[in-house]
């Protein structure tokens, strides 16, 4: 039983323990689902074989998103294993840390592409892949950040390129739509992970949203993953090209 009960998905952007991929994996997978994860790299290799593990997921292989090759090999292993997908995590993002601090007016040509390319075109490459085997319809989540809607400091090219991801949902919910596969977001507020270690002040930001949040404090890879369970099942069935605030409720009051 469970609300995932024959759903299968894969997970991407598990780093460790403290990722918010993996809150949603465990979210899911407690509501039944089952998993595949992918990891980036030799060094994640390690961290992420024994979190699959733990969920009883498939260990889809090594995908770097810069590489199409690797995408390709993922969803290959996905279509030989599955035969299909139900839904899709896609919790990846990327910024020379050198410019997440300071001002977002000092961005090079060349950390501002593979942000981008990293960050936001990820999402649509992925999609590309995951439409074929969404035969029966699916469900695709993405993280974005408020700084996407307005200025935060240090977030800079990173504010840019999470905006240009919130336009992508819209645009991806609209062209898939027709297959009955939806695609949303989840604007997380502020949560210590590997990612947001590169982001200047980052404790400043955490103490800032806990004392000015509505619900004065900030939020869990748990809490987001709950909402996560929303998105990927039927619950959120009529809903599509949506960013949905997992907050604290910030978004009002910042
Ligand atoms: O406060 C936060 N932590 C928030 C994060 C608030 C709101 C949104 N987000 C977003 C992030 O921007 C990202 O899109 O959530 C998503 C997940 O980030 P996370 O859980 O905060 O961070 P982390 O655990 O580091 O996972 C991100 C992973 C990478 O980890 P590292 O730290 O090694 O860069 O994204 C993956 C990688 O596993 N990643 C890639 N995967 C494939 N190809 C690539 C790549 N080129 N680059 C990064």
């Amino acid at each position: 039983g469970g609300l995932m009960a024959g759903k299968r998905g894969l997970i991407m952007g598990v780093a460790n323990n403290r990722s918010i991929a993996w809150g949603i994996a465990k979210a899911v997978r407690d509501a039944g689902a089952e998993l595949a994860l992918t990891y980036q790299g030799d060094a994640l290799k390690k961290r992420v074989e024994p979190l699959a593990a733990e969920l009883g997921a498939l260990v889809a292989g090594h995908c770097d998103v810069t590489d199409p090759s690797t995408i390709d090999a993922v969803f290959g292993e996905i279509e030989r294993a599955w035969g299909g997908l139900d839904f899709l995590v896609h919790a990846i993002a990327f910024s020379d840390k050198d410019e997440l601090t300071g001002r977002y007016v000092d961005t090079t040509a060349e950390n501002f592409a593979r942000t981008m390319q990293i960050s936001v075109y990820s999402l649509t490459a992925v999609v590309q892949r995951a439409e074929k085997l969404m035969t029966k319809g699916g469900s695709v989540l993405t993280l974005t950040y408020y700084g996407a809607e307005k200025v935060m400091p240090h977030y800079n090219v990173m504010g840019v390129a999470k905006s240009a991801l919130e336009a992508s949902v819209r645009y991806l919910a609209a062209d898939l739509g027709p297959n009955g596969i939806r695609v949303n977001a989840i604007s997380a507020g502020p949560i210590k992970t590997l990612a947001a270690s590169g982001i200047g002040d980052f404790r400043y930001i955490l103490k800032w949203n806990e004392y000015n949040a509505p619900l004065r404090r900030t939020v869990t890879i748990e809490e987001v993953g709950d909402a996560g369970l929303y998105f990927l099942s039927d619950l959120s069935r009529s809903v599509t090209g949506e960013i949905h605030h997992v907050d604290s409720g910030y978004h009002v009051v910042g």
